[in-house]
């Protein structure tokens, strides 16, 4: 059965917020979001695990399904509801023997090609991005912008993510222009009331 993905896609940043995953993830979910990636680009593995136990321990708590990004040993580690890859991780077909059919897996790609090809890949969704300019992601790909966006969603079966970006104030052209799910950072995280920021996504879109 497709995945069926709530329209807002918070990622947690541990740089950005200074708060712990496990906080970021109870104030995301007093906010309405019930979908979250862990994401963390700094900590090594031995502290990213501590801290996605802990954040699981908050999301079973409150019911909210939990992805790692990047990191499969830690999604199964932690028994996560699915890893997010992108196009350097390990590949979707090993990715999908190592967790099993119940598990979710996410595919990064950032242009047409990669989209098609992962719409034959064994994952649940596909994220696309960045949509556009962002500064959260270290050396992002080019933009994407929304033309090729909705291009991509015409052509792929899978739920499509769109990521790079995204404000509150661009949310509803990206919806328009064909993204199932928006993967959002940094607007979450300007200003500063998180819980009433994933809020307003969510009675927005
Ligand atoms: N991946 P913000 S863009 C993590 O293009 C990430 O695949 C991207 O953060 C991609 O919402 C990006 O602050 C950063 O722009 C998203």
């Amino acid at each position: 059965m497709p995945l069926s993905l709530p329209k807002l896609y918070p990622i947690t940043d541990a740089r950005i917020t200074g708060l712990s995953h496990a906080e970021q993830v109870e104030r995301l979910a007093a906010g309405g979001a019930t979908f979250i990636q862990l994401r963390e680009k700094i900590a090594s593995p031995r502290d990213f695990y501590q801290s996605a136990v802990e954040a699981m321990k908050v999301a079973r708590r409150l019911g909210v399904q939990i992805i790692i990004n990047d990191r499969v040993d830690i999604a199964i580690a932690v028994a996560a509801d699915g890893a997010h890859l992108g196009q350097d991780d390990l590949p979707p077909e090993r990715v999908r023997a190592l967790l099993g059919d119940s598990r979710i897996i996410g595919y990064s790609t950032h242009n047409l090609k990669q989209a098609l090809e992962a719409d034959f890949a064994p994952v649940d969704y596909i994220a696309v991005g960045p949509v556009f300019q962002t500064s959260t992601k270290e050396k992002p790909d080019p933009v994407v912008g929304l033309a090729t966006l909705g291009e991509i969603k015409r052509r792929i079966s899978k739920p499509l993510v769109a990521i790079g970006g995204i404000t509150l104030d661009r949310a509803q052209e990206v919806v328009r222009a064909g993204a199932d799910s928006l993967a959002i950072i940094s607007d979450l995280y300007r200003a500063g009331d998180i819980a009433e920021r994933a809020s307003e996504f969510l009675n927005l879109l």
